[in-house]
């Protein structure tokens, strides 16, 4: 049994988010502490706690966040300008929440590395 996230919170709406887009898969939502003038996550509704655990079984689902992300950038204007997709792994990695969250940032020209 995985332990449940804040997100399942927001998935369920048990808690409030802004929620930006949503299909039968993932949920993206803005992030509550933004790093880019343009920061939301896409989530999968079902729990991967990490990077490590995607795997042959979830390939699909977790293929499905980037197309999301495509799908926003396209809709919310900023897919030519561009925008930068992360996905950050246990404590090295600053993975603060244990189900797995593309960040997506854009709507400024963003720096690297990211340290
Ligand atoms: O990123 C976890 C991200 O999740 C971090 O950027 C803040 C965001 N977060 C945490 N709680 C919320 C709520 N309630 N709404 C929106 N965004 C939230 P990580 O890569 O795990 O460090």
């Amino acid at each position: 049994m995985t332990e449940a996230t804040i997100f399942d919170k927001i998935i369920n709406r048990e808690i409030p988010a802004t929620v930006i887009y949503e299909d039968d898969d993932v949920l993206a939502f803005n992030d509550i502490n933004p790093q880019a003038p343009i920061h939301f996550l896409v989530i999968p509704k079902v729990q991967i706690r990490t990077a490590n655990d995607i795997n042959n079984d979830n390939a699909e689902l977790v293929g499905k966040l980037y197309v999301a992300a495509a799908k926003i950038a396209d809709e919310m204007g900023f897919a030519d300008n561009g925008f930068r997709c992360v996905m950050n792994c246990n404590p090295d990695g600053g993975q603060t929440v244990y189900h797995i969250h593309l960040h997506v940032l854009a709507g400024k020209a963003l720096g690297w590395p990211p340290y």
